[in-house]
């Protein structure tokens, strides 16, 4: 028999084999087949014992060779299949860096907190800080303390949400004055601003909504007078509505500031001759004020011989309808974002 020629023919047979194999499986088993323990290859070294003995050397070197080289085209066909494998993920996992990205739709500030935001810097860059209240308030904070008692006729101005007798949801941000004057137990002089969310049981309707915004302002010093409240007030509605714009201040009524004045501000359509944002009037008014009422500063434990203050409280949304020519206050808090949007 002469084995070398058969190992020749399988080993031939065995390349090919390696050859047409296209993914790792088939080459093991190609490699299982040929020279594992019991593979064709690795088989001819029990036909040892046949052959005779000066020719066991050579069966020994022609079985060893044959091995080799199986194993030589072997790893060259593994290299050849990794090398392909990768290139194929390269292809599949390729970026193309000339699509055009993905928009992200980035969020933006509601037009609320933007007229919030331009407040607060206004007022802190004269020198006033930031309080903040609960809008769940007591109802001793929302009005007794604020010269409202239980049985006060000017409590119909603003209808209340009560939780129960003595808590509510806060119907202004006027209670903040109160927790601020009390807190400053040094009584020392006072200037801060409350931005807020304050809720009435106003029907809602294009002008009215049962949660509005508002902020509040408080002063309290050893001489503060009317015409600082005008002055700063003045700044405010040129900050909001232009530069030109004058203001003018109506007596009004509310039980907290003594005396008390509604705030006109000239129309900024029609710069004051009359429009139909103004009713012809010329003037809008935006928001209420006053000094604040000595029955205030005493409940708070300050000496109005040596203290007086001044208040306001203006509503942001009628500061945003009036700006942008809002129609329904609702639009605000619907969140239909082509509303909202419109502000980005
Ligand atoms: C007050 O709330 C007083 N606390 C303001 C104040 C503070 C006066 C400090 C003096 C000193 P009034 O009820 O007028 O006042 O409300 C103030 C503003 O809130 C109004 O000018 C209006 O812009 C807004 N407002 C009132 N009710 C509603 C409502 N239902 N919906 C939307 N905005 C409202």
């Amino acid at each position: 028999m002469d084995y070398g020629k058969e190992l020749m023919q399988h080993l031939t047979e065995a390349k090919q084999a390696i050859e047409k194999a296209g993914d790792n499986k088939s080459l093991q088993k190609v490699k299982n087949d040929y020279i594992s323990k019991n593979g064709i290859i690795s088989k001819y070294m029990r036909k040892m014992r046949d052959v005779p003995k000066d020719e066991k050397k050579l069966l020994g070197k022609a079985v060893n060779d044959a091995r080799e080289a199986f194993m030589k085209a072997y790893s060259k066909k593994q290299e050849a299949l990794r090398k392909e494998e990768i290139e194929r993920k390269l292809s599949e996992e390729a970026v193309d860096v000339t699509l055009p990205g993905k928009k992200l739709d980035t969020g933006h500030v509601h037009v609320l907190n933007q007229i919030i935001d331009e407040l607060t810097e206004l007022f802190i860059g004269l020198g006033y800080t930031v309080e903040e209240g609960p809008e769940i308030e007591t109802d001793e904070y929302n009005f007794e303390m604020l010269n409202l008692p239980k049985t006060h006729p000017a409590r119909d101005m603003q209808d209340t949400f009560y939780i129960t007798e003595e808590t509510l949801l806060r119907t202004h941000t006027s209670p903040v004055q109160i927790r601020t004057l009390l807190k400053n137990t040094m009584k020392k002089p006072i200037k801060i601003i409350c931005p807020g969310k304050v809720y009435r049981r106003d029907d809602d309707d294009q002008t009215h909504s049962h949660q509005f915004t508002q902020i509040e302002g408080l002063v309290v010093d050893e001489k503060t007078s009317l015409s600082d409240l005008k002055g700063t007030l003045l700044l405010m509605a040129r900050k909001m509505f232009g530069e030109e714009r004058q203001i003018r201040l109506r007596p009004s009524y509310f039980p907290f500031t003594e005396p008390s004045v509604e705030v006109d501000v000239s129309c900024y359509k029609c710069g004051g001759k009359g429009c139909s944002m103004c009713k012809h009037t010329g003037w809008i008014e935006v928001l209420g004020a006053g000094m604040v009422n000595n029955a205030v500063l005493e409940a708070a434990g300050y000496d109005p011989e040596n203290y007086q203050g001044f208040a306001f409280g203006v509503g942001i949304e009628r500061i945003a309808i009036l700006r942008y020519g809002i129609d329904d206050i609702r639009s605000f808090f619907t969140n239909d974002l082509r509303f909202n949007r419109q502000f980005r």
